[in-house]
């Protein structure tokens, strides 16, 4: 019954079908992207190994299967062989074949165990780069521990990021080629994941907990990846892009950041009282990057899980309020602390907040107002 309905399918429906899978792997290449770093080309290899064992494996048993099926098909009127298990062969494959077939696993599992073993353990090594990889819903932050410079990298809104929509950051993660780095996972929130393929390793991002991987960059290029672990509704909104440079072009970047936030420091803590446009301008960019993932670019939230700025009781009502919630956040909700922002930072976003939208205050917070509030 069955067999011959199937004798109905049509085969061209069923390479129709089949064509969207072949075009596919024609965009994205057959394998994975070259491996970027050592262990990662280790990774790389044994992928390799255990597909050209298993393709070496299939043909054979295809081989056989298809022979089989020849030569001993019904209409020839082959009788099964009665006697197989009297031959020689009959009597060892039942020993011979097994022990193969574990030879061959335990020749991929050796070389597994090597590569693991290199990956786990990370070279105790003085010059090692310690980066801090902290997972955030939903944006990464890396801290460059040796040279005190801090990266918020956040997806690039569509009409920025063009093609690359979803794949593309405003601040990317640079790193130097030739130098050893370990990697500290943790989590401000939820389970987050940092995989980047051309690195190989993925490692979860634990609230509370810090897990280690580390890698040595053998190229140059820019190597993009994304949150691996579903951390809640913009979990699509993690790409990381690594930027692997020079070890000269790397100083020059530490130094710039260095330099950049010198400058913001000093700018913050001047006495200079600002005027509104100023604020609203830079309250404006700081709030489309930190607070519109939630908040939205219009103000109005996504109720009822983000509440809308525009009319809200508090980006409208006392000052104190408002202050106090974007600096200590609220428990228990997305909306974390964020004391971390310097008085200008804060007091350029509550400003914007309390005049955007039709949200006419006309209040001006200044940073020493911030500052007080702290
Ligand atoms: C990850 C999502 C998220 C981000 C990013 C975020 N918020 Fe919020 N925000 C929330 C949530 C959720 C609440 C509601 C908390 C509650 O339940 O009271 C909230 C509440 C608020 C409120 C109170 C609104 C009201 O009427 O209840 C203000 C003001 C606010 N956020 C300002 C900010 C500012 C400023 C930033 C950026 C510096 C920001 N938020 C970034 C999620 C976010
Ligand atoms: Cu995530």
């Amino acid at each position: 019954m069955c067999f011959k309905r199937m004798r109905r399918l049509n085969p061209a429906l069923l390479l129709a079908g089949l064509l969207p899978l072949g075009s596919a792997q024609a965009e994205f290449g057959l394998n994975f992207p070259p491996p970027a770093g050592d262990v990662a080309q280790d990774i790389y290899d044994i992928h390799m190994l255990t597909m050209q064992i298993a393709t070496v494996l299939l043909i054979i048993v295809f081989c056989i299967v298809f022979y089989s099926l020849y030569h001993h098909r019904k209409s020839r009127g082959y009788q099964a062989d009665q006697n197989f298990h009297n031959t020689w062969f009959g009597h060892w494959s039942w020993v011979i074949v097994p022990v193969l077939v574990l030879g061959v696993d335990f020749t991929i599992a050796n070389n597994a165990n090597q590569v693991l073993k290199t990956v786990w353990e990370v070279p105790e090594e003085k010059d090692i780069m310690d980066l801090k990889v902290t997972g955030h819903q939903w944006w990464w932050e890396f801290d460059y521990l040796d040279h005190d410079v801090k990266v918020e990298s956040r997806a690039l809104p569509q009409d920025k990021a063009g093609d690359l929509y979803l794949r593309d950051v405003d601040n990317r993660l640079v790193l130097p080629v030739g130098q050893k780095i370990r990697f500290l996972h943790t989590s401000a929130d939820v389970l987050h994941a940092f995989w980047v393929p051309e690195l190989a390793f993925k490692k979860d991002a634990i609230p509370g907990y810090v897990t280690e991987t580390w890698i040595e960059l053998n190229r140059e290029g820019v190597f993009r990846g994304q949150c691996a672990e579903l951390c809640g509704t913009w979990h699509s909104r993690m790409p990381i892009v690594v930027e692997a440079v020079s070890r000269e072009k790397f100083d020059q970047w530490v130094s710039d950041q260095n330099a950049i936030k010198v400058a913001a420091v000093a700018e913050a803590s001047s006495d200079k009282s600002w005027s509104k446009d100023e604020l609203m301008e830079k309250g404006k960019s700081l709030y489309e990057t930190k607070c519109a993932a939630c908040h939205q670019i219009t103000g109005t939230g996504l109720p009822p899980a983000f509440p809308p700025l525009k009319g809200s009781p508090i980006a409208t009502g006392p000052i104190g309020g408002h202050l106090q919630i974007v600096l200590n956040g609220k428990a228990g909700t997305a909306m974390q602390a964020w004391n971390s922002l310097n008085d200008l930072e804060i007091a350029a976003i509550i400003t914007y907040e309390r005049n955007a939208w039709g949200n006419d205050t006309g209040d001006i917070i200044q940073p020493a107002d911030v500052k007080n509030a702290r």
